[in-house]
């Protein structure tokens, strides 16, 4: 004998096309003012971003992962979130941190260094990964344990098209399809890890079909296009608050800039490319969106850009005003009593600092 015991679609989902036509019968429920707050979102994160890009080429932060062009999968989706989300984000996703509340010092001040930029716990976020897909097993852990808990929390972790190639990414979505957990993995795929393209991270056709191997929906999204990663999120969010457990939504978006301020794209990448990818702009796809429906102006738009460049130089004044932490104060967090060891390096490093008895 011989039968098709399972067959699996995958769904891509546009609803505002490159020129910034919109397909009606797909588009979200939105009122003007709720568009025009997205499109605000989005300024501001680029507005943020283009800031610490200064910041870093100053000397004032330190490396830094840049977010253009990857707006609308950020703020879209951070949009659809509520009260019971808990967000676990990797290390480039500033503009969904921002609209959830994180204040932009904060993120300034861990880019500079600085640990105490890396507690948003007020804001349901936890603090950014670094290492590449570690925390979606913290996400999936986190989310387990609220449900044996039986407390309600919807969990959220960002990744990008590299995380998924990591074994801890596919630990964490086989537990949490095992445990039927409320977990959505949000994969933005900006086509790159560093300079290896999405064509050499994994033979599969898509990320989203990732989701099916472990037995949960996935659908990939035009990441550019902010109300297609709205309504995704929307009904991922309807998914796991109704118990059925977890949900992948694939933002296929670009990094329009280098990988962080330590890289050089022009090394493994043609400017033909960026440029074709430039003109799939999530920011300016709304915008276009909003002028030809007559929900924003030019003279209006002035003043949104006016309006984040305040906020952003207000954000950048407050970080620059914390006072630095003492080299020592690096010791003082990990363990309640200090182990020997760090004490003999506490002790060598007064001494070095001139502050030894
Ligand atoms: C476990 C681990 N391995 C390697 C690295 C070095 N590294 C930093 S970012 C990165 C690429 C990540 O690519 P992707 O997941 O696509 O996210 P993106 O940076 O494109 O947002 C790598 C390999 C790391 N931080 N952690």
């Amino acid at each position: 004998m011989k039968k098709v015991v399972g067959e699996f679609k995958v769904e891509y989902l546009q609803v505002l096309d490159e020129k910034g036509n919109c397909d009606k019968n797909l588009m979200p429920k939105l009122s003007k003012k709720q568009i025009k707050d997205l499109y605000k979102a989005m300024i501001l994160g680029r507005q943020f971003d283009n800031r610490a890009l200064n910041l870093q080429r100053q000397g004032r932060i330190a490396t830094y992962p840049s977010i253009l062009g990857q707006e609308a999968s950020q703020v879209g989706s951070a949009y659809a979130f509520d009260k019971s989300t808990w967000i676990f984000p990797s290390f480039r996703e500033h503009a969904a941190l921002i609209l959830r509340g994180v204040p932009m010092e904060k993120l300034y001040l861990y880019y500079a260094g600085d640990e105490r930029g890396n507690v948003s716990a007020k804001q349901k976020c936890f603090p950014t990964s670094v290492p590449v897909s570690t925390h979606n097993l913290h996400a999936v852990g986190f989310a387990w344990g609220n449900k044996i808990q039986k407390k309600k929390a919807t969990v959220v972790t960002y990744f990008g098209d590299g995380g998924t190639s990591e074994g801890d990414f596919h630990e964490s979505m086989n537990f949490a399809g095992v445990f039927n957990l409320p977990v959505i993995f949000i994969c933005q795929n900006n086509q790159y890890a560093i300079s290896i393209p999405r064509e050499q991270q994994t033979a599969s056709k898509t990320l989203a079909q990732k989701a099916i191997a472990y037995g949960f929906p996935g659908i990939q999204v035009d990441g550019n296009d902010i109300f297609a990663v709205y309504k995704a999120t929307q009904e991922a969010m309807k998914h796991v608050k109704s118990g059925k457990g977890p949900y992948f939504i694939e933002c296929v978006t670009y990094r329009l800039s280098h990988h962080t301020t330590a890289d050089d794209w022009t090394r493994y990448r043609t400017k033909k490319e960026v440029d074709a990818w430039s003109k799939k702009d999530p920011v300016l796809r709304l915008k276009n969106y909003m002028l030809k429906n007559n929900f924003l102006t030019e003279k209006e738009n002035k003043k949104i850009l006016k309006d984040a460049e305040i906020k952003v130089e207000k954000a950048v004044k407050k970080f620059e005003s914390v006072s630095t932490m003492k080299p020592e104060d690096m010791f003082q967090y990990m363990y309640k009593e200090m182990p020997w060891n760090l004490q003999e390096q506490l002790q060598d490093l007064k001494e070095s600092l001139g502050e030894g008895e």
